[in-house]
C-alpha cells in the first residue's frame, strides 16, 4: 500500500491530496496545512470547470447521453470533494496551532459538497445518478390531461397566475403534483446514501451538514432561523388574515374551509410560494396598483432579450461594468421548442472569470422581469469574487447571493420607471395606490417567508430520520398547514410526494438561502437608499444611478466568502445578524392598513 508517512513537510500534503490518501499521525503545521488548501483549491478548480461545461450542456439538451456525461464528471468531482473534505476534517482533528482563518477554510472544504457521498466508487456512482435522474424527471414532467392534452411547468404557472376558475386551479394543482410522484423511491434512497457521506465527514447527518455553512454551530443558525421568523411572523399573520377573507368574498365558503386555512391553489402560484399574481382579488376583485408591469413590458413589445438589457442598465448605473457580448450570444433567455431544457432560471459563470451567463425560459410578466433582476445579481456577484481564491469564491453565506439581485429590483419603484421612460409620469400619490404597490409587493415577498422556512425544515426532519419515507408527504402538510396557514385542496396520500413538485427538492438546492435573502434583501435596499441620500418611505426610494451605493455594494460583492458572513454584513450595512426590522419598517404602513382591516375578524387559523 502506498503511504506518504516517508516523504516530509509540505510535499507529503500535497502528495496525499493529489493521490487522495490519509496522511499518517503527525500533526500539520500552518503552512503545511495552507499548501494543502492551495493544492485541493487548484485541483477543485480545474475539476468545476468542466463540471460547469457538462451541466451547461445537459440542462440546455436534456439527453440520455448528456445526462450520462455530467454523471460522469460529477461523480469524478464528488470522489474528489469528499477525498479532499476527509482530508480538512483530519487536520481540524489535529487543529491545535492552526490559525483562525485556516481552520476556517478547512470547514469549508468539508461542508463543500452537496451530496457527500459514502467512501464508495460504485456508492458514489449511484448516488450521483439519482441527483441527475430527479432533476430529469422534474425538469421535463408534464401533466396530461383525460383527453390527452400535456402541459408543461411553465405554462401551468401562467394559468396559475390568471385564472380565477376554482375547478381549474384545483386541476392544475393536482395535475402538476402527479409529475413528482416517481420521485419518492429515489429521493430516500439519496438521502440514505447522503446521510452516510455526511456521517463519515463528521455531521450528525445531510441536514446538519447543510445547517453547517454559517459561520456559526449548526444548533445556532437554526436557532437563529426560528428568531427571525418569530419577528416576522405577526406581518405574515396580518397578511394571511386579510387574503383569506379576500378569497372568500371571491370564492365562497364551499371552497373556503372554515379553520382558517387557505387552500394551495387559490393563491396564484403553483406552490403557493409568492402571493403577487392574486393582487386583484385581494384589492377587492380589481387591481389597485398604480401600474401594471406585465403591461408595460407588452405594449413596448419587450424582448426577452430587452428585459435583460434593461436590468443590465440598472447595474451599469450604479457603476458595475457592463456585461460581456458573450453574455447575450451565449445565455438562453426563451424556452427552445425543440428539445427539453432545465427551465428553472439560473446564473452561471462557465469559466469563474466572466463567462456569464443565464438560463431562463422568460415571459413577459413583471414578475420574470424580477427573476432576470435576481440572476443577474448573481451575475455581478460571481464577476466580483473571481480574484479570490476557489474556496472564498462564493457570496458570504448562500442568502447573499440570492439577496443581491432582489434588493435591486426593489428599486424598480415608479420614479424609476419614469426615469427610464416606462411611465409618462409619476401615478398620483394616494394613500389607496400606496397600499396597493406596497400590498403586491408584500404578496410576493411577506407570504414567501414561512414557505422559505418551510422547505429546509421538511428535508432537516428528514435528513434526521425524525420523518420516514413513510411519512414523507403527511409531515409536508403538517409543516404546510402550521407555518403558512395553507391547505391541500384535494386529498393527499402517501402515494404522493408533493415536495418533489418544487424544483429545490429534486435539484438538492438548500432553500434556507431564500429565506435569508428575503430579510436581508430589505437590510440591503435599506443601507442603499442611505447611501443614495434618499430620505422618505423605504418603498418610495429608489438606489438607480447612485455610485456610491454601487461602490459599497461591489466592495461587499468582491469580498466573496473571504470573511465570516457577520463581518461582510457589518462592513456594508452596520449590523452584524440578519434583521427582519427592515423588512417590517418597509411594510410598516400596510402593517397599520391591514390592522384596520383585520379589527373585526377572527384571525389565525386551527391545524386538524
Ligand atoms: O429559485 C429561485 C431563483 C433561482 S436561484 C429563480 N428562487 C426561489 C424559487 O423560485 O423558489 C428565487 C426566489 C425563490
Ligand atoms: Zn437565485
Amino acid at each position: 500500500m502506498i503511504t506518504t508517512n516517508s516523504l516530509s513537510g509540505p510535499r507529503r500534503w500535497a502528495l496525499a491530496s493529489l493521490l487522495g490518501l490519509a496522511c499518517g499521525a503527525q500533526a500539520a503545521t500552518e503552512t503545511e496545512v495552507r499548501e494543502f488548501i492551495d493544492l485541493a483549491g487548484q485541483r477543485a478548480g480545474e475539476l468545476s470547470l468542466k463540471e460547469n461545461r457538462a451541466e451547461w450542456i445537459f440542462q440546455n439538451f436534456i439527453t440520455y447521453d448528456t445526462q450520462n456525461q455530467v454523471v460522469d464528471i460529477k461523480k469524478q468531482v464528488t470522489l474528489n470533494g469528499m477525498a479532499t473534505a476527509r482530508m480538512a476534517r483530519d487536520f481540524m482533528a489535529d487543529g491545535e496551532g492552526l490559525s483562525e482563518s485556516t481552520l476556517r477554510d478547512l470547514e469549508m472544504i468539508r461542508h463543500k459538497v452537496t451530496l457527500p457521498a459514502p467512501a464508495d466508487e460504485a456508492l458514489t456512482a449511484e448516488l450521483v445518478s439519482l441527483g441527475a435522474e430527479l432533476e430529469n424527471i422534474y425538469s421535463t414532467g408534464k401533466y396530461c390531461n383525460a383527453e390527452g392534452d400535456c402541459q408543461v411547468l411553465r405554462d401551468m404557472s401562467l394559468r396559475m397566475a390568471n385564472s380565477r376558475n376554482e375547478a381549474e386551479l384545483r386541476e392544475l394543482w393536482a395535475g402538476w403534483r402527479e409529475a413528482s410522484k416517481p420521485m419518492r423511491p429515489l429521493y430516500a434512497r439519496m438521502v440514505e446514501l447522503a446521510n452516510t457521506g455526511a456521517r463519515d465527514l463528521g455531521y450528525k447527518d445531510l441536514g446538519d451538514y447543510w445547517r453547517s455553512r454559517f459561520d456559526m454551530s449548526s444548533d445556532a443558525f437554526a436557532a437563529d432561523m426560528d428568531r427571525y421568523w418569530q419577528e416576522a411572523k405577526p406581518l405574515y399573520e396580518a397578511l394571511q388574515c386579510h387574503v383569506g377573507a379576500q378569497l372568500e368574498a371571491q370564492y365562497g365558503d364551499d371552497v373556503m374551509p372554515d379553520n382558517g386555512m387557505i387552500p394551495a391553489h387559490l393563491l396564484g402560484n403553483m406552490w403557493a410560494q409568492g402571493w403577487a399574481n392574486i393582487e386583484d382579488v385581494v384589492m377587492g376583485g380589481k387591481s389597485q396598483a398604480p401600474y401594471d408591469l406585465t403591461e408595460i413590458l407588452e405594449e413596448r413589445d419587450m424582448s426577452a432579450v430587452d428585459m435583460a438589457r434593461t436590468a443590465e442598465a440598472f447595474f451599469s448605473s450604479l457603476g458595475f461594468e457592463p456585461l460581456p457580448e458573450t453574455f447575450y450570444e451565449r445565455s438562453l433567455f426563451t424556452r427552445p421548442q425543440d428539445r427539453e431544457v432545465v427551465c428553472h432560471a439560473s446564473a452561471w459563470n462557465l469559466d469563474d472569470v466572466d463567462d456569464l451567463r443565464i438560463k431562463m425560459c422568460i415571459q413577459r410578466t413583471g414578475e420574470e422581469f424580477g427573476v432576470v433582476h435576481h440572476e443577474l445579481g448573481h451575475n455581478y456577484y460571481q464577476r466580483a469574487y473571481n480574484q479570490q481564491d476557489y474556496f472564498h469564491r462564493g457570496s458570504a453565506n448562500v442568502g447573499f447571493h440570492e439577496a443581491v439581485g432582489d434588493a435591486i429590483a426593489l428599486s424598480v419603484t415608479p420614479e424609476y420607471l419614469v426615469k427610464i421612460g416606462f411611465l409618462d409620469e409619476l401615478p398620483a400619490s394616494t394613500e389607496e395606490a400606496e397600499i396597493a404597490q406596497l400590498m403586491k409587493t408584500a404578496l410576493d415577498k411577506v407570504a414567501f417567508l414561512p414557505f422559505g422556512l418551510i422547505m429546509d425544515k421538511w428535508r432537516w426532519q428528514v435528513f434526521s430520520g425524525e420523518v420516514e419515507p413513510a411519512n414523507y408527504n403527511q409531515a409536508w402538510w403538517a409543516l404546510r398547514e402550521e407555518y403558512q396557514g395553507v391547505t391541500a385542496p384535494v386529498t393527499r396520500t402517501e402515494d404522493h410526494f408533493d415536495p418533489g413538485a418544487k424544483y429545490h427538492i429534486p435539484s438538492n438546492v438548500s432553500y434556507s438561502r431564500y429565506f435569508l435573502a428575503h430579510l436581508l434583501q430589505f437590510q440591503f435596499h435599506q443601507r442603499m437608499c442611505e447611501l443614495a441620500g434618499f430620505e422618505g418611505p423605504l418603498h418610495q426610494c429608489s438606489a438607480y444611478g447612485s455610485k456610491k451605493a454601487g461602490e459599497a455594494l461591489n466592495t461587499m460583492l468582491t469580498a466573496g466568502r473571504s470573511a465570516p458572513w457577520q463581518d461582510t454584513l457589518e462592513a456594508f450595512t452596520g449590523d452584524r445578524d440578519v434583521d427582519p426590522g427592515a423588512m417590517l419598517a418597509y411594510f410598516a404602513p400596510l402593517k397599520a392598513w391591514l390592522d384596520e382591516q383585520n379589527a373585526d375578524r377572527q384571525c389565525g387559523w386551527t391545524v386538524n
